[in-house]
């Protein structure tokens, strides 16, 4: 009796053990030996974002998790989650870095808090369309900063698109630079947009996304910049009135993966993430500009009120924040900067 009742606890604790291993994950992909897998074993991906499931950056995550669950015969699984419910861009970003998340899209700017390079895709007014930052990106100086991430316990697989950021406000119209006087706007948490908006006339506070919709609604800010798709699928029309075409940065997601995992896959699985993240974001970008061109009109069905910034106001708050530019390009990196911009005019031509 005392003999079966110690196999039954064995028996007991090998399934327990089984099941933690799993990370008590919600998919249900199937277990066991795989072509791709080495040890048999399921290994699980917990992806993370900020926005919600109807972001094309979720159905991007959502394509990445068909393309690895599909191409490792389920020796891979991934768990996706929306809205934030495993943290901010930022702490999801140090979860990687723990080991305790597998990956997250963060946009670059929190990132800089990591890898300051970063932070030259905060420069404002850099990029003239997706087109050209496509070609950036995905060139030698894209890749190159994404190569800096490994010295931060991270993997940098890939760029998706967050997109132009519009700026919208529940007090007034913003036509002009003056009309930024005093406005109390939300940015990301990065120096350099904090110092970009205070040259435009702004009082900017750094908030993590997760936070920004309460404060707008409780009037803690009065605006917050961000694309289209996202003011409109987030549902900011709710509690912001203005919306204003700035378009005074152009924003890039990386798909970061943690480096702990990513040395634990086998060569073909590290390859299979890989190719995946980059297929993912192609979908991912080409739904974002969609979305971005379709929403503004959408915006505006629910009552929001456009301004069209003109050329000549633009070149206003290009001027205006070309001291914090030269201020922060010696912070950024001078030779990440000068490849930049030459990859740019090379794009150009
Ligand atoms: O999933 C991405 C979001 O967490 C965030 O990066 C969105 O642009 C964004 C912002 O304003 O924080």
């Amino acid at each position: 009796m005392k003999k079966l009742f110690g196999l039954l606890s064995m028996v007991l604790l090998i399934t327990v053990l089984a099941a933690c291993g799993n990370g008590g994950s919600e998919s249900s992909s199937g277990e066991g030996e795989s072509a791709s897998g080495d040890s048999g074993e399921t290994k699980t991906i917990k992806a993370g974002i900020g926005l919600n499931s109807d972001h094309p950056q979720y159905k991007g995550l959502l394509k990445f998790k068909e393309i690895v669950e599909e191409k490792t015969d389920g020796a891979i699984k991934v768990d996706t989650y929306h809205s934030g419910q495993l943290g901010d861009d930022r702490s999801m970003t140090e979860a990687l870095q723990l080991g305790t998340q597998e990956v997250v899209v963060p946009s670059t700017a929190p990132l800089a808090n990591f890898v300051p390079e970063f932070s030259v895709f905060d420069i404002p007014f850099l990029f003239p369309n997706e087109q050209v930052a496509d070609e950036v990106l995905d060139g030698e100086v894209g890749q190159e900063l994404l190569g800096k991430l490994e010295e931060q316990n991270l993997v940098g697989l890939a760029y998706w698109e967050n997109g132009f950021r519009d700026l919208t406000n529940s007090e007034r119209a913003v036509a002009s630079i003056d009309d930024f006087e005093g406005l109390k706007i939300r940015t990301m948490e990065n120096d350099l947009h904090l110092d970009a908006f205070k040259a435009l006339g702004a009082n900017p506070t750094p908030m993590a996304f997760t936070e920004l919709f309460t404060a707008m609604q409780q009037g803690t800010v009065d605006g917050q910049e961000n694309p289209y798709a996202t003011i409109y699928l987030q549902k900011f029309y709710e509690v912001q009135e203005h919306v204003s075409n700035t378009h005074h940065i152009y924003s890039p997601f990386v798909f970061l993966m943690s480096k702990s995992f990513y040395d634990g896959l086998t060569e073909d699985q590290q390859k299979i993430v890989k190719d995946a993240a980059v297929e993912a974001g192609k979908h991912e970008r080409k739904l974002n500009r969609e979305a971005n061109e379709k929403y503004l009109k959408q915006l505006q069905e629910e009552g929001m009120e456009y301004t069209e910034i003109s050329d000549e106001a633009r070149q206003e708050m290009v001027d205006a924040v070309a001291p914090v530019i030269e201020d922060y390009k010696s912070k950024i990196g001078e030779e990440t900067v000068d490849k930049v911009y030459k990859a740019i005019e090379e794009a150009q031509k």
